[in-house]
């Protein structure tokens, strides 16, 4: 159960604020159906407040385009009783999931956040395709990507585990970390400088809670107990933005199964920048790495320079994130389409009215 210290930091507006009118600039602390939970964007470690959302959910950018309003965003607030929010500054940094929703294909995890906190336990093993992947998403968000591996008290080596998943983690550092005897927390302390907003992302039960506990110094997110066969339970069933010790914000989010890519070719060359500059050598330009001669990736695997394993990862993500673009070309021709229809209709109407 979330601690009832952080029950009262969401609270309701009840008096007019003194110069209702005016804009307030707010961050999102949380995201509900018709509502956000906000907090004064120069004040983030301030009492929540409710701010109503329009009546269709979405908030217009500064580019005029709706979307929904999602944890960490800027927004315009006018106070009173209830607070409205009226728009949505541009978001800085983005993670996007690809999602089967109803309504959108994307899903934004978290806005404007500095440091992805990639989440996964050293017990049981890690799963390094996961990481590959969710350093891909990290990597898209235009954020900084940190590995922390959890649960380093139930292993006995777990800097040869952090070196073995340092490997897949090219150019971001990696933490072995435990929230049981403190191994290892330091540097990832040491990356919450006042205003550093933070999003911990990985699957349910890797400790991402326990992870934000250890950091604010308290007990502001539940945490869950661990079923036998070593999956988590989701005990976190809504993404949160948490005030950290000094100054800090981290947003937790609930683990899920499976992260879905978006598009996004560049991320997966900075995620395999190794297979990317093998890709580079081959004699082909547009060698597809199976039986060409001259192909200096299939070299490397051969050779023992790259894992086999690296490689069908990266052509399984890459297949994914191919295929997650055609899906939102299509869907974007067929917007395109329904808008179309839609003004020749209007047209057609307005002729018939002019005619005679
Ligand atoms: N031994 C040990 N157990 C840990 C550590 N960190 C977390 N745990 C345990 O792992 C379990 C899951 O932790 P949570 O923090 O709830 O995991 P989560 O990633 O937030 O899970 P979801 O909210 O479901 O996504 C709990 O029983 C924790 O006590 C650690 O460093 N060492
Ligand atoms: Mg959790
Ligand atoms: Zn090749």
């Amino acid at each position: 159960m979330r601690g009832p210290s952080y029950r009262r930091r969401v609270t309701t507006s009840d008096a007019p604020h003194p110069d209702a009118g005016a804009l307030l600039r707010a961050r999102v602390v949380r995201a509900d159906r018709g509502a956000l939970h906000v907090v004064p964007d120069d004040d983030l470690g301030a009492d929540a407040v409710r701010a109503e959302l329009p009546r269709d959910g979405l908030l217009p950018l500064p580019d005029g385009t709706r979307v929904p309003a999602t944890v960490g965003d800027v927004v315009d607030v006018r106070p009173g009783d209830p607070a409205h929010v009226t728009a949505l500054h541009a978001r800085r940094t983005a993670v996007v999931r690809d999602s089967a929703g109803r309504t959108s294909l994307e899903q934004v995890v978290a806005a404007n956040v500095d440091v992805v906190l990639v989440v996964e336990h050293l017990d049981p093993d890690p799963d390094l395709g996961r990481v590959e992947r969710l350093l891909t998403l990290a990597w898209r968000s235009g954020a900084r990507p940190v590995v922390v591996l959890t649960k380093a008290d139930l292993v006995p080596d777990p800097d040869g585990m952090a070196a073995e998943v340092a490997q897949v983690a090219i150019g971001v550092d990696v933490h072995a970390v435990s929230v049981v005897d403190g191994t290892g927390l330091d540097p990832v302390r040491a990356l919450l400088a006042p205003g550093v907003a933070l999003v911990a992302v990985g699957p349910s039960g890797a400790g991402k809670s326990s992870l934000v506990n250890a950091l604010a110094g308290r007990d502001v997110m539940a945490t869950g107990g661990r079923r036998a066969d070593g999956r988590g339970r989701h005990t976190t069933t809504h993404r949160e933005l948490v005030p950290l010790a000094g100054g800090a914000v981290l947003v937790d989010t609930p683990g899920v199964r499976g992260v879905g890519l978006v598009a996004a070719p560049d991320a997966l060359d900075t995620t395999f920048a190794d297979v990317t500059d093998l890709a580079a050598r081959c004699r082909f330009a547009d060698c597809a790495h199976v039986a060409e001669p001259g192909c200096a990736v299939r070299e490397a695997v051969e050779s023992g320079e790259l894992p086999e394993r690296r490689l069908a990862s990266w052509r399984k993500l890459a297949r994914e994130a191919a295929y997650a673009a055609r899906r939102s070309d299509a869907r974007l021709a067929a917007e395109e389409r329904a808008r179309w229809r839609r003004v020749m209709r209007d047209r057609h109407r307005q002729v018939r009215h002019q005619a005679p």
